[in-house]
């Protein structure tokens, strides 16, 4: 847009100056959480770049987040019409389509009250507080057997490989009713490929701003679409069963609970008729994508930090000891008598920052926003990782610390440092999974830590490099586990 549009009193944005076509592509670079983190130390929490032809709005700092995303949620709820978003289920994504404000919100309800069924509300077995104890619980266990087996037989075990089925099984568990054999081809060739569906849909891949760069042979986003069509059709299988099976006094899981919405609609004339049941199904998707892409990335990052700091892994196996035992299973509600190991995942998610955008958001009409004119539809980023790495917010932002949210003494969570942490996004837009993502995290390595000792190949070094997109991912390695016994811990 040009100066003339801005409205009186409002200033032009600040920014660095864009070359024509590419625009600041080439100052981006490979790293955008780093390059675009430098600019704002530069420019300030509110800048714009051009990417291609296209203007973008990066904010950073938390206070800068908090009035755009809760004090003006609003005006930046929405999604961008980005090209590679348009690839993902259909253009009929929850969490990437440009949906009207409407039609997203009701979605979003839908996916919310489908979740919490079947995850963090009270279940039916009273052994378990809930179905998402429930479940992680008997993954934990199988996955402990599974790395000492894979230990007795290899001598090493690659950690995303096995975590990533484990953690697949939970969220099929509750969104299918079913789980999978770690061997399982299908499933395995599936959330294998998890790396290249992060990398497109990161923020800041050239391809969804510069048209002629999806037309290259042998693109990324032609195995982008082959993941798509893959995953579609296996959801859309799994659908199609429970369509087959369906019982309205029998609602078993997430995929049953979607269905039953669809079902009950036709019967309702006063319904909300603007959605599709394509629409109410296709959530199932998105809470299937994210339920395994996001945990296995903590859990795998998880592993890697604890072998890279081993006196922190004794001093988590020590606080499960004396405050759970050895002799029985952890659970969600040993959380706060656990604040060494909740420290832990607090500092790996700040640190790691592994999530380091948000989806981008967009500007849902012309906005005045810090002093500054920010047209409709204008794409926003939403920077996490500045906000985790922030020095004005942290000391020594590079130092890998959990203490940091400790007490003095140790034995009490700051909570109020822990909500500095900004991991799962914020206002309208924010992640609908928190509970179910922090509880996990928590009770999977809970599990493992009590069970198993992690350390490195000797003579090997653990690259801690994260490579860009959606979710960071580190390169795979291999690592050693070996069981805790009795006998061994004195
Ligand atoms: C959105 C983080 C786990 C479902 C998001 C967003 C973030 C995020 C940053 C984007 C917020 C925005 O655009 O402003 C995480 C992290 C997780 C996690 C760090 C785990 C540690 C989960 C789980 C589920 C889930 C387990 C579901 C089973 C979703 C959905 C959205 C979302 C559906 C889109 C919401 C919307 O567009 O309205 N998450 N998430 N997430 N997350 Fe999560
Ligand atoms: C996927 C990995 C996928 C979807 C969704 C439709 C939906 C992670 C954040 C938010 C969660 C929102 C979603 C994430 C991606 C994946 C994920 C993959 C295909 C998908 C910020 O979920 O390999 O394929 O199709």
């Amino acid at each position: 847009y040009m100066h003339k549009d801005i409205p009186e009193g409002l200033k032009q944005l600040p920014g660095p100056k864009p070359l024509p076509i590419i625009g600041n592509v080439l100052e981006m670079g490979s790293n955008p959480h780093l390059s675009l983190t430098a600019m704002s130390e530069r420019y300030g929490s509110v800048y714009q770049i051009q990417i291609g032809m296209r203007p973008v709005v990066v904010l950073s700092g938390i206070e800068t987040l908090h009035q755009a995303l809760i004090k003006q949620g609003e005006d930046f709820a929405g999604r961008p019409d980005l090209y590679s978003f348009k690839l993902v289920s259909d253009g009929k994504s929850l969490s990437f389509s440009p949906d009207q404000a409407g039609v997203w919100r009701a979605r979003r309800k839908l996916a919310l009250s489908a979740l919490r069924t079947f995850s963090t509300l009270e279940g039916t077995c009273p052994e378990y507080a809930c179905a998402l104890e429930e479940h992680v619980c008997k993954e934990g266990k199988y996955l402990v057997k599974q790395l000492s087996s894979v230990m007795d037989a290899d001598g090493s075990f690659d950690p995303f490989r096995h975590i990533v089925m484990s953690v697949a099984n939970v969220i099929c568990g509750m969104c299918f009713g079913r789980r999978y054999s770690h061997d399982d081809e299908e499933l395995l060739g599936l959330v294998n490929m998890s790396d290249e569906f992060v990398q497109v849909v990161g923020s800041g891949n050239p391809a969804d701003f510069i048209p002629f760069l999806r037309y290259l042979p042998s693109s990324t986003i032609t195995k982008f679409m082959e993941i798509n069509k893959r995953f579609n059709t296996f959801v859309q299988r799994i659908v199609n069963e429970h369509y087959d099976s369906y019982d309205k006094n029998n609602i078993r899981d997430i995929t049953d609970s979607l269905i039953d919405h669809c079902e009950n609609r036709k019967l309702d004339d006063n319904s909300n008729a603007q959605l599709s049941d394509e629409k109410i199904v296709s959530i199932v998707n998105d809470l299937f994508g994210a339920g395994f892409d996001t945990i296995s990335t903590a859990l795998s990052w998880s592993l890697l930090y604890l072998v890279a700091y081993p006196d922190i892994q004794d001093r988590l196996h020590q606080e499960l000891k004396e405050k759970v035992g050895l002799n029985r299973t952890p659970c969600l509600s040993d959380k706060p008598n656990l604040p060494q190991l909740e420290a832990f995942i607090l500092e790996l998610f700040r640190h790691s920052s592994f999530l380091p955008f948000t989806i981008p958001h967009c500007t849902t009409k012309d906005t005045s926003f810090s002093g500054y004119f920010i047209p409709k539809d204008t794409c926003v980023f939403i920077n996490q990782w500045q906000v985790n790495h922030d020095p004005e917010l942290w000391k020594d932002p590079s130092t890998f610390n959990p203490d940091r949210f400790l007490s003095s003494d140790g034995s009490e969570l700051n909570k109020l440092e822990g909500e500095k942490v900004m991991i799962f996004g914020i206002g309208k837009r924010r992640c609908i999974g928190e509970v179910i993502g922090r509880n996990e995290v928590y009770l999977f390595l809970a599990i493992l830590l009590q069970r198993l000792h992690f350390q490195k190949k000797p003579g090997h070094t653990v690259d801690m490099t994260p490579k860009y997109g959606l979710t960071m991912k580190h390169k795979r390695c291999q690592l050693k586990a070996s069981l805790r016994t009795w006998g061994k811990e004195e």
